[in-house]
């Protein structure tokens, strides 16, 4: 990682271009505060010397995860990120520049993996490799979203157990939560289980989320609210069950409040919301000097963003299973090759090649794009 900070950007950019895709999914995903039926993602390219570095930002189109949206992204991008960036710059320079942009942390990781992707391909090697990271298998999770009844669900997680994914995660809301992870539990006694919630609870139902104390969950993800750390500690103190959060964690300074509030012991990391693969990287090594776990989560991106969640988790200080699932519990069609699969044991294997090592389907993206832009050139 040191030496990552001294590399310099890549000399001579002769093309930066956005391409919002909207990828129809093979069935609606359901939170519990919104459902999605198609993936619209902010894509961005930065070409140099004949190489490619692709970025895929995780907002979505509107504010139902987050306040950043496809649209945010795109204006913070374009008016505030590429021209902070200068010739000759180290990624360091890179890095610590774009910290006078406040907040907007989708939008830096959009163009931080861009050039990551970007200088990995220019040297040739896999982007693990940039990071200073080593290939390892990775460890497979599923996000089963919020199902209409229990059977459907009970055949979810029948499907998943079959592909011997590592662990499941279900989306539970209020109303469908004590009882339906109680029936989950009953029929699948050893699997490893976990419940997420989107922050759809407040301190109010701490009586009703302890009955989940119960059932032997790895943890609970964002019971509370996406903006409190606070709260989450006095909930923690009352629960057995290890707390993980998600929308409440924008960087490391977060982690730290989180960690020394007792607010939860475990992070999921989505390095796109955390504005990037650098600080998804600080912030998994002060987890595991303090004690605190984490994990890779996933905002059910294209391939692109899904490549990076994949050679992110290549760090050894992501130990528990994240949330990186088959590429074809999503998309019919994705934008890259090849796919997202599971071996016999529910791993999955980084993609080889140089930068995210995937192959960019032009045709497809060309199919599902809504909108492209050529953005003005930073040097
Ligand atoms: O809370 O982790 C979440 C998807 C969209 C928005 C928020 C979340 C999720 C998931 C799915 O849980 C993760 C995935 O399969 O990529
Ligand atoms: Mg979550």
């Amino acid at each position: 990682m040191e030496n990552l900070l001294s590399l310099e950007l890549p000399q001579k950019i002769e093309l930066v271009e956005s391409i919002t895709v909207s990828l129809p999914f093979v069935t609606p995903f359901s939170t519990s505060n919104y459902t999605w039926s198609c993936k619209e993602a902010l894509l961005l390219s930065i070409t140099c010397n004949g190489e490619t570095g692709w970025g895929e930002c995780v907002a979505d189109p509107d504010p139902y995860y987050s306040p950043e949206t496809t649209i945010s992204a795109h204006y913070i991008i374009k008016k505030f990120i590429l021209p902070q960036i200068k010739m000759g710059m180290t990624f360091g320079e890179f890095v610590s520049v774009l910290q006078s942009i406040r907040g907007n942390m989708m939008a830096k990781a959009t163009v931080e993996n861009a050039m990551l992707d970007l200088m990995a391909k220019l040297r040739g090697i896999p982007l693990y490799e940039l990071l200073g990271l080593k290939k390892k298998k990775i460890m497979s999770g599923i996000s089963i979203g919020i199902q209409n009844n229990i059977n459907d669900l009970i055949t979810g997680v029948e499907k998943a157990q079959e592909k011997n994914y590592h662990r499941v995660k279900l989306k539970i809301k209020k109303g469908k939560d004590v009882e339906w992870i109680r029936t989950i539990r009953k029929h699948f006694p050893d699997v490893r289980l976990m419940a997420d919630a989107n922050g759809d609870y407040t301190l109010d139902d701490a009586d009703h989320l302890r009955k989940l104390d119960e059932y032997n969950l790895m943890m609970i993800e964002q019971p509370l609210s996406y903006s409190d750390i606070y709260q989450h500690s006095l909930l923690q103190k009352h629960l057995k069950t290890d707390l993980c959060l998600d929308e409440s964690i924008h960087s490391l300074e977060d982690t730290k409040t989180a960690h020394n509030l007792g607010a939860c012991r475990i992070i999921n990391i989505k390095q796109g919301r955390v504005g990037g693969m650098y600080e998804a990287l600080r912030i998994a090594k002060y987890c595991s000097e303090n004690g605190m776990k984490v994990w890779s989560g996933g905002m059910d991106e294209t391939g692109i963003g899904r490549a990076f969640n994949l050679h992110l988790q290549a760090s050894e200080y992501f130990t528990l299973p994240g949330d990186t699932s088959e590429t074809l519990r999503y998309f019919n069609e994705d934008i890259v090759e090849p796919s997202v699969i599971l071996d016999d044991d529910g791993f999955i294997a980084i993609p080889d090649g140089p930068g995210i090592g995937t192959k960019i389907l032009a045709e497809r993206i060309k199919k599902f794009s809504l909108y492209r832009e050529v953005l003005p050139l930073p040097y």
